[in-house]
């Protein structure tokens, strides 16, 4: 069986292509979905997609990765800066998670720059806008072996 990947999108990021262009650009995130899901299968992983506007569905779809999913790429939006549910709902189930932004949260507003995700992901993605998640597919499918 192959190994299954779970690119989890948080708040808002159901509005990618809608708003914002000069920020986060004019794909859709169902666009993104699709890379997702066709690059995973070049790469012969499976790829499971879901976006919540709610803390509470992402944690609990962090906790239910927990022996479906062998990794997650998450772009938690706001709460990458608020959540200190996020952050231990992913210490508690052990699992690697790339942190993931379509922007450079590093050259925005100061109160982008903290992230709650950073000190419990195995590593972060940021600045290179649709292209991050096809990065951290490569990059997640090469730490899971
Ligand atoms: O750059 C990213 O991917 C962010 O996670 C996006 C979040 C932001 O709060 C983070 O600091 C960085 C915001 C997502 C909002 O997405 C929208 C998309 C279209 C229109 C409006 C908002």
């Amino acid at each position: 069986m192959s190994a299954s990947i779970l690119i989890l999108n948080g708040p808002n990021l159901n509005l990618l292509g809608t708003r914002q262009p000069e920020v986060y650009g004019t794909t859709t995130l169902k666009d993104i979905e699709d890379m997702c899901e066709a690059h995973g299968a070049s790469l012969g992983v499976s790829v499971t997609c879901v976006q919540s506007n709610h803390e509470g569905a992402l944690v609990d779809a962090i906790h239910a990765a927990k022996g479906t999913h062998a990794g997650i790429v998450l772009n938690a939006g706001a709460y990458t800066h608020t959540s200190i549910a996020l952050m231990d709902a992913i210490a508690s189930v052990e699992l690697p998670v790339i942190e993931l932004h379509l922007s450079n949260i590093h050259a925005r507003e100061k109160f982008r720059h903290t992230s709650y995700i950073a000190p419990v992901a195995i590593g972060q993605i940021c600045g290179f806008g649709s292209l991050g998640y096809r990065m951290a597919i490569d990059a997640m499918v090469h730490h899971i072996g």
